[in-house]
C-alpha cells in the first residue's frame, strides 16, 4: 500500500529564534513584594511567549498571605516567570521574575545565580513590602534600579520622597512604570542596562 506520511515539521517558532547578530546575553531578575506586577512586566515585554508559574490563590493562603491592598488578586507566582527581550541587534536580556510571597523567597537563590542586575518593582500603597526586598539585594551586592509601578488608586509621591523613604542611595536610578505597557516595561529594563553599563565604565576607569 502506498502510504505518504506528512508529519508537520516541529521546531522553534521564527520569533523564538535569536538573530545571528546577538553577541551578548544578560540575565536580569525582576523582584518586588507580593502583587507589585512582576509577572505582568515580564509578560508585557517578552518577545517570546513567557513562561509563568501562576497558581490560583485559595483559602489555604488566608492568614498566611498578606492581601492588604491587593484583595482582588486571584493568582500568584509560585516559582518563577521567564521571558526574553532583545534590546538591540547585539544585546538580549533573559528575564527571571521572582515569586513575591515571602514563603517562596527561598527560590531566589537559584533565580539570582548569574544575574547581572535587578529591576525592583514597588507599589506606593505598600511601600513597606519593599524594604526586605531592597535589603536582600543590598546584601547580595546586586546592582538594581527601582521602578514605581502605577496603580490607579496608589498615592502619588515625588521620587525624592520615595527615595528618602526607602533610604536609597542617590546613584540608584528610579523610574515610573506601568508594567502592563510594553514600552514602559522596556524603559525600566533599559534604565537597568544603562546603570550596569555606567557601573562597569566607572569600575574600569578607577583601575
Ligand atoms: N493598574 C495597574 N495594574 C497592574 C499593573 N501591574 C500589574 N497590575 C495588576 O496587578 C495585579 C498583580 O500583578 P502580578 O503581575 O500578578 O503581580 P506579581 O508581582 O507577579 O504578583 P506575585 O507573583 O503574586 O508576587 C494583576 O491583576 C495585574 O493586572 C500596573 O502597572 N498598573
Ligand atoms: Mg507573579
Amino acid at each position: 500500500m502506498d502510504c505518504k506520511i506528512s508529519e508537520p515539521v516541529v521546531g522553534p517558532r521564527s520569533e523564538d529564534v535569536l538573530p545571528d547578530s546577538i553577541s551578548t546575553a544578560v540575565k536580569v531578575v525582576i523582584v518586588g513584594g507580593f502583587g507589585v506586577g512582576k509577572t505582568t512586566l515580564v509578560g508585557s515585554v517578552s518577545e517570546i511567549r513567557p513562561l509563568t508559574t501562576e497558581e490560583t490563590m485559595t483559602q489555604a493562603g488566608v492568614g498566611v498571605d498578606d492581601l492588604a491592598g491587593v484583595e482582588r488578586k486571584t493568582q500568584t507566582t509560585v516559582a518563577m516567570d521567564f521571558g526574553r527581550i532583545s534590546l538591540s541587534e547585539e544585546l538580549v536580556l533573559y528575564l527571571f521574575g521572582t515569586p513575591g510571597q515571602q514563603r517562596f523567597w527561598f527560590l531566589w537563590n537559584g533565580l539570582f545565580e548569574g544575574a547581572l542586575g535587578a529591576v525592583v518593582l514597588i507599589d506606593t500603597r505598600r511601600l513597606d513590602d519593599s524594604f526586605d526586598v531592597l535589603g536582600r539585594l543590598e546584601e547580595r551586592g546586586l546592582p538594581f534600579v527601582v521602578a514605581v509601578n502605577a496603580f490607579p488608586d496608589a498615592p502619588f509621591y515625588p521620587m525624592s520622597e520615595l527615595r528618602a523613604a526607602m533610604d536609597l542611595p542617590d546613584d540608584v536610578p528610579m523610574v515610573d512604570c506601568d508594567a502592563r505597557e510594553r514600552s514602559s516595561s522596556r524603559d525600566a529594563l533599559l534604565t537597568l542596562v544603562r546603570h550596569l553599563y555606567a557601573l562597569t565604565t566607572t569600575a574600569s576607569e578607577s583601575r
